[in-house]
C-alpha cells in the first residue's frame, strides 16, 4: 500500500518537474521535494510505521525514488539553464542593422578658432607664438610697460587684483618684456595671444574678459612702415583681399608714436553708416613703436634697437566679420550661437 503511494508520489513529483520551465519554479520544486524538509525525505519518517518485514524494501524504494527525482532534477536543471541562456541571448540581442545614433561632438570656441587662424597668418610672416601668464605681476602688466605706480594711464584699464597683490592681465602687452627677456638679445618677431581681463561694465561692445593678440618685433632695422604692412596682411586675411588699414594718431604709455588701427567699415565699405558712426572706418586695435623705456626693461639698448608692437581685439574683430551685434554672446555658452562657428 505504502509502496503504491510512494510510486504515485514519484509520478506526481516527476509530472510537476516536467512542467517547470524557469529558474524560480525549479528552485520551488527543489524546496518542495529534494530539500531536507522536502517531501522525498518525509517518506523516510514513515519507514518505522511499516510492517517489520516490509521496512527494508520500503526503505530501498524510498532511496530509489529519491535518486530518480535527483537525476530528473539534474536533467531539468540543465535544460532550464540552457533555455534561460537562449532567452537572454534573444532578449539582449543587439540589432546590428539599426542606424547608429549620431554623437554630438564638442567644438572649438569661435575665439579659439579665430586665434588659430590668426596664428597661421602671422606664422606665415615668420612670427612665433609666445605665451605669458594670465595672473601677472604689477611689474609686467604696468611698470615694465612704462606705467609706474600712480601713472594716470593705469586708469585706462580697470583692473582685477588678486588677494596677494597680483593682477589679471589687462592686456597682452604684459608679455612684451617677458618675451624680450626670454628671447633676447637678438631680433624678436612674436605674437602673444590670449585672454585679458578688465573690471569694466559689460555692454554690447565691452566684456570683462576678451582675447587679444599682441605682436612684437624688436631689432636694429624695425620701423613703422613694417607695422603697417603687417597689419594690412592681417586685415586682408581676416576681412578679404580688398581690405584697407588706416593708422590714426593716439596715445599709449608703452609706445611712441602710438596709433589706433582702423579698417574700412565692413558694412558700408567706407561710405559711412551707423556702425562706423559715418566715418567709414572701424577700430580693431592699438599699435605703435615700442617706447625706449620698455625696450630698456626688456634688456635692449634703445639706441641700437627699435621695436614695433600691436594689440588686436579678437571678439570685436569677429563682431565686425560676422555682423554680431552683442559681444556678450561669446561668453554666454549658448550653443545656438557657438554652433554657427563649427
Ligand atoms: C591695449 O590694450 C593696448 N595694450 C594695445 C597695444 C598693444 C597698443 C601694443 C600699442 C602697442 P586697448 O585698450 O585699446 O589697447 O585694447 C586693444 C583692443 O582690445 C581694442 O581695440 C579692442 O578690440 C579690445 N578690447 C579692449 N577692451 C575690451 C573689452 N572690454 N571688451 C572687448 N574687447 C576689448
Amino acid at each position: 500500500m505504502a509502496i503504491e503511494e510512494l510510486e504515485a508520489y514519484r509520478g506526481r513529483a516527476l509530472d510537476a518537474l516536467s512542467a517547470v520551465s524557469d529558474p524560480a519554479s525549479l528552485e520551488a520544486w527543489y524546496r518542495a521535494h529534494l530539500a531536507p524538509s522536502g517531501e522525498a525525505n518525509t517518506w523516510k519518517r514513515s519507514i518505522g510505521q511499516q510492517p517489520k518485514d516490509e521496512r527494508k524494501a520500503f526503505g530501498q524504494a524510498i532511496n530509489e525514488v529519491g535518486a530518480a527525482l535527483a537525476d530528473a532534477y539534474a536533467a531539468r536543471q540543465a535544460a532550464v539553464a540552457q533555455a534561460e541562456l537562449q532567452r537572454r541571448l534573444v532578449q539582449e540581442a543587439v540589432d546590428v542593422t539599426l542606424p547608429a545614433r549620431a554623437r554630438r561632438a564638442g567644438g572649438l570656441h569661435p575665439s579659439v578658432i579665430a586665434l588659430r587662424q590668426i596664428a597661421d597668418v602671422f606664422c606665415q610672416m615668420g612670427f612665433t607664438v609666445f605665451e605669458s601668464p594670465h595672473v601677472e605681476t604689477d611689474y609686467y602688466n604696468f611698470e615694465a610697460a612704462n606705467m609706474p605706480p600712480h601713472h594716470p594711464a593705469r586708469d585706462m584699464q580697470d583692473t582685477f587684483f588678486t588677494t596677494d597683490g597680483q593682477v589679471l592681465r589687462t592686456h597682452t602687452t604684459s608679455g612684451q618684456v617677458r618675451a624680450m627677456r626670454c628671447l633676447g638679445p637678438g631680433p624678436i618677431r612674436v605674437i602673444l595671444p590670449g585672454l585679458c581681463y578688465r573690471n569694466e561694465d559689460v555692454t554690447t561692445r565691452s566684456e570683462m574678459q576678451f582675447h587679444q593678440v599682441e605682436g612684437l618685433l624688436v631689432g636694429p632695422t624695425v620701423r613703422m612702415s613694417d607695422l603697417k604692412g603687417i597689419l594690412m596682411a592681417y586685415a586682408r586675411a581676416m576681412f578679404g583681399p580688398d581690405q584697407d588699414v588706416r593708422l590714426r594718431g593716439s596715445y599709449f604709455p608703452f609706445t611712441e608714436p602710438s596709433v589706433e588701427v582702423d579698417i574700412r567699415c565692413t558694412l558700408c565699405g567706407g561710405d559711412g553708416c551707423r556702425v562706423c558712426k559715418y566715418t567709414g572706418w572701424l577700430e580693431i586695435g592699438g599699435a605703435g613703436q615700442v617706447h625706449p623705456v620698455v625696450l630698456g626693461h626688456g634688456g635692449y639698448d634703445p639706441a641700437k634697437n627699435r621695436g614695433i608692437a600691436f594689440g588686436l581685439g579678437i571678439e570685436r574683430m569677429l563682431m565686425l566679420r560676422h555682423g554680431i551685434d552683442d559681444i556678450r554672446h561669446f561668453f554666454r555658452n549658448d550653443l545656438r550661437f557657438l554652433a554657427n562657428f563649427r
